[in-house]
């Protein structure tokens, strides 16, 4: 605000704005400009230094949305890993095994290498790590839970290979196992249709179930109700698929048991690998970690084949999907 002062002793004008002869106070032949104030109205405000300029940080939101993927494989190739299996079958454990086996540089061809989700593992890690006097908690992983129910959310690593010295970005969802369900029962899939862009897809399924004979059947069942509905989705051509049968810590089904599931693939003229896996273990003789850096090593094999820039849409292939609308590059 302008201030003035008035040479008349009796006005006012300097504390009211009112002047006593009843001027304008620009206009009174008694007024003055206060010449100090004139200064710089326009710095009032301003901060006495410039901030310096931010380093990139972690944002604070959990999981990756699919425009921030879309954002990080239009500048570099990454390993997109879809996980699908029944609630409980150990879909969020085997992400929690995977990242402790990083933190403790235990997976074998591949180093850590950062994260742009490390909020998210540490949320889901948490759980695993209330133990008691030593003794495992009974339920290490919170029931998976998504903000959006509609959208995924994914994680991201980023893994250096031992050998070649090159750096390798993964981003796996940790979906909550209602959307397998509603994939089986009512062919619901609109919501995965990301997945089109995966490269390979970890079917989970809890080994303990196959192992029981009241609950053996119908594991079985919906696990091949889950390959018909994939094959569908990804009309007879799916990526990779690999059959991770969890809790290898409490015992391992037989191998004619896993037939009857990997049977299922062949009748769709495609290979389903098996691996078994122990997120945690209650067995001290099985360490918890226990075939996860072999599933990891079998589904980033594949050498890739200069993808990195895809000039083209039909170089896409099935990762369309994933591929950044033109001019966001
Ligand atoms: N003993 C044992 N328990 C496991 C293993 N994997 C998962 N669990 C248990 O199963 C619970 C459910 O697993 P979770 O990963 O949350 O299932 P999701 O619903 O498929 O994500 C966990 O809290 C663990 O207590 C495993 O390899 N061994
Ligand atoms: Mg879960």
């Amino acid at each position: 605000m302008t201030e003035f002062v008035c040479t008349n002793e009796n006005c006012t004008v300097s504390q009211t704005g009112i002047c006593l002869l009843n001027n304008e106070p620009d206009d009174c032949s008694n007024s003055q400009l206060l010449e100090a104030e004139t200064s710089d109205d326009s710095l009032i405000g301003e901060p006495l230094l410039p901030s310096p300029i931010e380093a990139p940080r972690f944002s604070a939101s959990a999981a990756l949305g699919l425009d921030d993927v879309r954002a990080m494989l239009g500048k570099k190739y990454g390993h997109v890993v879809g996980i699908l299996g029944a609630p409980d079958s150990g879909k969020t454990a085997l992400l929690v095994s995977l990242y402790l086996l990083m933190a403790h540089d235990r997976l074998i061809h591949f180093s850590f290498a950062g994260s742009r989700s490390l909020l998210t593992f540490e949320d889901i890690a948490r759980g695993a790590r209330s133990w008691n006097e030593g003794s495992p908690p009974e339920q290490m992983t919170a029931h998976t839970e998504l903000g959006d129910s509609r959208a995924a959310g994914l994680l991201h690593l980023r893994l250096k290979s031992v050998s070649k010295s090159t750096c390798i970005d993964l981003f796996i969802p940790d979906l909550p196992g209602e959307w397998s369900t509603s994939l089986i029962d009512t062919n619901e899939h609109e919501r995965l249709r990301f997945l089109q862009g995966s490269e390979a897809i970890w079917l989970t399924v809890d080994g303990a179930s196959l192992l029981a004979p009241d609950t053996r059947n119908n594991a079985i069942h919906r696990m091949k109700l889950l390959i018909d509905r994939l094959v569908d989705f990804f009309e007879g051509q799916p990526p990779r698929l690999f059959l991770v049968i969890t809790r290898c810590d409490l015992g391992r089904p037989t191998e004619a048991i896993i037939d009857r599931i990997v049977s299922r693939a062949s009748h769709h003229k495609i290979e389903l690998q098996v691996m078994h896996v122990a997120s945690f273990s209650k067995e001290p003789s099985i360490p918890a970690g226990t075939g996860i850096p072999e599933l990891l090593s079998a589904t980033i094999k594949t050498e890739q084949k200069s993808l990195d820039f895809w000039a083209f849409a039909e170089a896409f292939g099935h990762r369309q999907i994933l591929r950044l609308p033109p001019g966001e590059q």
